[in-house]
């Protein structure tokens, strides 16, 4: 049976702005307070999805979630109709208030952990909603992002759901960003790495200093345990803390793989070699052929990875086998790894083609090209289960263009967010939205 791997991207949603709340993520505190462009960052997304679309790969989208998040500041007190609920937070504590109308939900590689069929004892693909419990703006996300999924793979022959971890800090599960999974091929049982930041639970193993560590390794094996993989077919490794602490606030800012190729960078990992030979090891038993690109610090910093997202890129399959790059603008910006890059396409290796889009708008909050976008690899059984909503079409790129034009502002400043009518215009589009994509009643406003 052919399978794919179906790249569901994240619709940006119309509260995108710059909050400056991600401590430990360089673009969102630099760029805090500037004015956003919710239109533009959406329609940059679309973009993306639109062009691998025409590229040929199965591309998804995937909802944005309803804010400001009126539930979330009644459940720290904020009381009366919606209006004022909004207005007594802008008043008493901004911080509050703006953290609630955070689109951060977009970047969809931290939505869930998922794993295909052909990795779990039951045959289903398996979904682990994260807890984003470092953040405050992010902990909200995963009541939502169950019930979307939800409707997005609802066929329980296919597919399970789990809900997300405990939410407490020993169990911080940042979802997809710091899980990659290698194999031969897409339908066939593969290997799935974890990397996690620190051991919430064992001491010896060591932490950052200045930055948090997201993801603990207690919370990489309890995912691993729910969606039922094989000792076989889990590696877990840890990030190094010196790049946490340089920004590297996920594996995904490091790394990226696809298939049997890791494409790294020399400092990614607390123990490389043994990594690298566990996934070696691991895939061969597996019949795979596991290859390592380390991309040397002489050549680009840890400082000119977190600027450019070099490895914050999409690296897909293409019909011939080759494999491309999908980067974001700052990659051409930056000298060092453009020229890096250039060097990586003449050298004949498994990278044969970089292609570079415009997502300014998610960047300037840590957001690429691979925060935007949730893997599933599916075979044919499985894709025909998905909700055909969700599957991207010339004709929904259209209906979702005219949308966004329709209902997104061109500019947010943080005085916008304590608009009343911001919350009103959030949820006419949304609602219109669950009819685009035919995914019924998934927003609080519309089950409460
Ligand atoms: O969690 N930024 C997100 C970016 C997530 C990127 N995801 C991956 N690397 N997979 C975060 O830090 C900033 C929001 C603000 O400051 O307004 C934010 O949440």
């Amino acid at each position: 049976m052919k399978s794919f791997e179906v790249n569901f991207d994240g619709l940006v949603g119309p509260t995108h702005n710059y909050g400056g709340l991600s401590f430990g993520n360089v673009a969102s505190q630099s760029n805090s307070q500037q004015a956003s462009n919710p239109k533009e960052a959406a329609l940059q997304g679309l973009e993306k999805m639109k062009a691998l679309m025409d590229m040929g790969f199965v591309q998804g989208v995937l909802a944005p979630q309803e804010r400001p998040d009126v539930a979330a500041l009644r459940s720290v007190g904020f009381g009366g109709s919606d209006a004022q609920v909004i207005e007594r937070a802008a008043k008493e504590a901004m911080p509050l208030l703006v953290a609630s109308c955070s689109a951060s939900s977009m970047w969809v590689a931290n939505a869930a952990t998922v794993s295909p069929s052909a990795d779990t004892a039951d045959g289903r693909v398996h979904f682990t909603a994260a807890n984003l419990n470092c953040k405050f703006h992010r902990s909200i996300e995963h009541p939502t992002t169950s019930r979307v999924l939800g409707a997005m793979f609802a066929d329980q022959d296919h597919f399970a759901h789990h809900a997300a971890l405990p939410a407490v800090a020993q169990f911080g599960d940042e979802g997809a960003a710091n899980h990659t999974r290698f194999c031969r091929d897409y339908g066939e049982a593969g290997v799935e790495f974890f990397v996690y930041g620190r051991s919430a639970f064992d001491s010896r193993y060591p932490a950052p200093q200045k930055y948090p560590a997201r993801q603990t390794l207690e919370a990489s094996q309890a995912v691993a345990r729910l969606h039922g993989l094989s000792d076989e077919g889990v590696v877990f490794a840890q990030q190094n803390p010196a790049v946490i602490d340089q920004g590297v606030f996920h594996n995904d800012v490091i790394a990226v793989g696809n298939g049997e190729l890791l494409f790294h960078h020399q400092d990614a990992f607390l123990n490389t070699e043994q990594t690298l030979a566990e996934l070696h090891g691991k895939l061969a038993a597996r019949g795979a052929n596991f290859q390592s690109i380390s991309v040397p610090r002489d050549q680009v910093a840890v400082e000119d990875a977190v600027r450019s997202y070099l490895f914050n890129s999409q690296l897909l399959t293409r019909a011939n086998g080759s494999m491309l790059l999908i980067v974001p603008e700052e990659c051409r910006a930056n000298p060092r790894v453009w020229q890096y890059l250039q060097g990586l396409i003449a050298s004949a290796g498994p990278i044969a083609e970089v292609k570079v889009f415009d997502l300014k708008q998610s960047m300037q909050n840590g957001g690429g090209p691979a925060c935007l976008r949730l893997r599933v690899a599916l075979n044919e059984k499985e894709l025909s289960a998905v909700n055909p909503g969700v599957i991207m079409t010339p004709a929904l790129y259209e209906t979702l263009t005219q949308w966004v034009s329709k209902h997104y502002r061109d500019a947010l400043r943080e005085n916008d967010l304590a608009d009343p009518q911001l919350l009103i215009e959030c949820r006419t589009a949304l609602d219109e939205l669950t009819h685009i994509l035919n995914l019924g009643s998934v927003y609080p406003f519309q089950i409460n």
